[in-house]
């Protein structure tokens, strides 16, 4: 997940005007990410043809052009540092006319890109083609259906439905699934890259959740892709599927029943000093053999240091599923470890929600209404930057190497004006983030992390210069946390995707790179399917 906006609001406040300088332009992109992509990126699409254009006003779609009234506001990027300009925005209605619109654009050869937008979150605005240029397939106007199948224990989801939404679906007939936080997160990037939340510990990642897919291909044929049916495409889009082989169009998934009593907690840590403690405690208490920390707790550590503008230095949160006698006992055990270790045990704050299964108000959509916010909130705009990382599963953190994270996080506290955060998601032994629920996915080389970690700047300048800074603060803090295991297998996750990393290939697909790149080029041989961090380009 990612750190709310609103608990660094304070630090962030005192950013907000270096943030209305002009918009980071194409070339700054360029300048900063030309290592990455001088695999044969090709930096300036062609415009889209006469020939395409008539094809798409044939096809009945509907479809918006720069200069049109809705397009500015079709075109706004989620993270504002990042805007780009597509050649269109199409709106299907359906998956014949998904195909129709992949159709219209390849008749020009790949010269244009073809890119999906579910909810529009990806962090370097890759939905927007991430350059200009590109035709967007908005499935958010009008994809968003979800239908329920309560005997089957299924839901079939258009892939432009939103988080908050189908949460409030599910919930209300008595399931649920694991997923991040944020309610206008779509189902179609999250479900594809990933899909962590607090219950990810005991039900996995919501990608784990996915029986079945319809995709349209690059080619504009429409496939049911399942374990059976096109089963390398079945292994690839989970853990890859983001552009990079069509537009998938809907998602069956299996659920979960939803829980009848879940504890919504935070723990506040007053300093450095006990941050350190407080990742060799849960570091502790997340891989002994013995009283091990329960599944059903779901928690993060969030490092921000001390005087950034929020309470404390760090804090430990969650959701906990399961009876509020069982989280009093896991909170006890927390807290005790780090009392003996000399630590504070924080200033602790929680809440029980307990009630009727079903309906639109049983326990579990107030519990997630607590944590996620309006469930039907609308998206907004804001200024970011983030990375990720991905432990091997034993970092063996140190005494010394989590102070020297602390310190460097500390060093950097409000950096050009940023607010800055290094969560640490707990996964860890026995989670079933690391089983493999499923048929063997692109994404089982992330299976074995304790740590899930995001180092998120919310307030991102715009200015260049402001920008390097950061991104040479938010490198550092990397390193830190790498050099607690020099020799240790650490990925990053394309949920979190970041423009900056130059060898993404490797480091968000490890060792399933060779077969996607295989995958990529049978079924999209004209490369329709592109952006920055495409697999072509890998
Ligand atoms: C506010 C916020 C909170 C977040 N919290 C969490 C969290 O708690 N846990 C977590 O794991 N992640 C979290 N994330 C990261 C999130 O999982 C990714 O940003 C995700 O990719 C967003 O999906 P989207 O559909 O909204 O984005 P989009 O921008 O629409 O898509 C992201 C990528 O997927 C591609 N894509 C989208 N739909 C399809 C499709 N149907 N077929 C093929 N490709 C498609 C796009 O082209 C793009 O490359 C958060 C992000 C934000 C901005
Ligand atoms: C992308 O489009 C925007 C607005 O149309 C423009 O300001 C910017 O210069 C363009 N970038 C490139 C590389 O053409
Ligand atoms: C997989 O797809 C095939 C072809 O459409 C279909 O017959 C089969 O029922 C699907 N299986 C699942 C589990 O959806
Ligand atoms: C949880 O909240 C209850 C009620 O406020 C409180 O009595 C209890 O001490 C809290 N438990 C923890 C572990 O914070
Ligand atoms: C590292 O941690 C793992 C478990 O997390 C443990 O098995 C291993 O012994 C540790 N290694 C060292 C060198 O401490
Ligand atoms: C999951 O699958 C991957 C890839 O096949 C494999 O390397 C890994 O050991 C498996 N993990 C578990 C926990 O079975
Ligand atoms: C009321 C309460 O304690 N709410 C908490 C629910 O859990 C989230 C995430 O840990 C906290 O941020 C809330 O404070």
């Amino acid at each position: 997940m990612r750190l709310s906006s609103a608990l660094l609001l304070g630090a962030a406040a005192g950013a907000a005007s270096s943030v209305q300088a002009a918009p980071l332009g194409f070339a700054d992109f360029e300048a900063r990410g030309s290592a990455a992509l001088d695999a044969g990126f090709v930096a300036v699409a062609r415009d889209l043809s006469a020939v395409a254009r008539s094809c798409l006003e044939a096809s009945g779609v509907a479809v918006t052009y720069p200069g049109d009234s809705a397009f500015s506001t079709q075109s706004q990027p989620e993270n504002s540092v990042l805007p780009y300009t597509p050649a269109a925005i199409a709106a299907p209605a359906s998956a014949d006319e998904v195909a129709s619109v992949t159709r219209c654009v390849a008749a020009q050869n790949g010269d244009v890109k073809v890119v999906p937008k579910s909810g529009g979150h990806s962090y370097t605005s890759a939905s927007l083609g991430g350059q200009n240029g590109s035709v967007v397939i908005d499935l958010k106007q009008h994809l968003t259906a979800i239908t329920i199948d309560a005997d089957a224990k299924t839901a079939t989801v258009q892939a432009g439905a939103t988080l908050g939404p189908l949460a409030q679906a599910l919930g209300e007939k008595g399931f649920a699934l694991p997923h991040g936080t944020c309610p206008t997160v779509g189902v179609g990037g999250h479900s594809l890259g990933g899909g962590w939340g607090f219950t990810s510990r005991s039900w996995g990642w919501l990608l784990d959740h996915i029986v079945s897919m319809q995709l349209v291909t690059p080619d504009g044929s429409i496939k049911s892709v399942n374990a059976t049916s096109e089963p390398d495409l079945f292994w690839a889009l989970r853990g890859a599927g983001a552009s990079n082989f069509g537009t998938v169009t809907e998602f069956t998934y299996s659920l979960e029943d939803a829980p009848e009593s879940v504890v919504n907690y935070s723990f506040t840590y007053p300093s450095n000093d006990d941050c350190v403690q407080l990742i060799l405690a849960v570091q502790d208490l997340a891989t002994r053999s013995d009283g091990r920390l329960d599944l059903g707790m779901g928690g993060e550590i969030l490092l921000y240091g001390e005087n950034s503008g929020n309470d404390g230095a760090c804090s430990f949160a969650g959701q906990f599923k399961g009876a509020a006698s069982t989280f009093e006992a896991q909170a006890g055990m927390l807290s005790d470890a780090m009392q003996s270790r000399g630590a504070s045990t924080g200033t602790p704050a929680n809440t029980t929600f307990t009630g009727a299964a079903t309906g639109s108000d049983s326990a579990w959509l107030r519990a997630l209404t607590d944590l996620m916010g309006d469930l039907n909130a609308a998206a907004i705009s804001e200024p970011y930057y983030a990375k990720s990382l991905m432990d091997d599963g034993s970092p063996n953190y140190t005494a010394d190497s989590a102070k020297a994270i602390i310190d460097t996080i500390q060093k950097h506290v409000l950096v050009e004006g940023t607010g800055i955060s290094l969560s640490l998601d707990l996964n860890g032994p026995g989670s079933a983030t690391n089983a493999n629920l499923t048929t063997a996915s692109a994404f089982d080389v992330h299976r074995t992390s304790l740590f899930f970690s995001q180092l998120y700047v919310y307030g991102q300048p715009t200015d260049a210069t402001a920008q390097q800074n950061v991104f040479a603060a938010t490198d550092e803090i990397i390193e830190s946390v790498k050099a607690a295991k020099p020799n240790g297998n650490w990925l990053l996750y394309v949920n979190y995707i970041d423009a900056q990393i130059k060898d993404f290939g490797t480091q968000y697909y490890s060792t399933a790179l060779e077969r996607l790149k295989s995958i990529k080029a049978a079924v999209d041989p004209l490369t329709l399917f592109d952006f920055p961090q495409g697999l072509a380009h890998a």
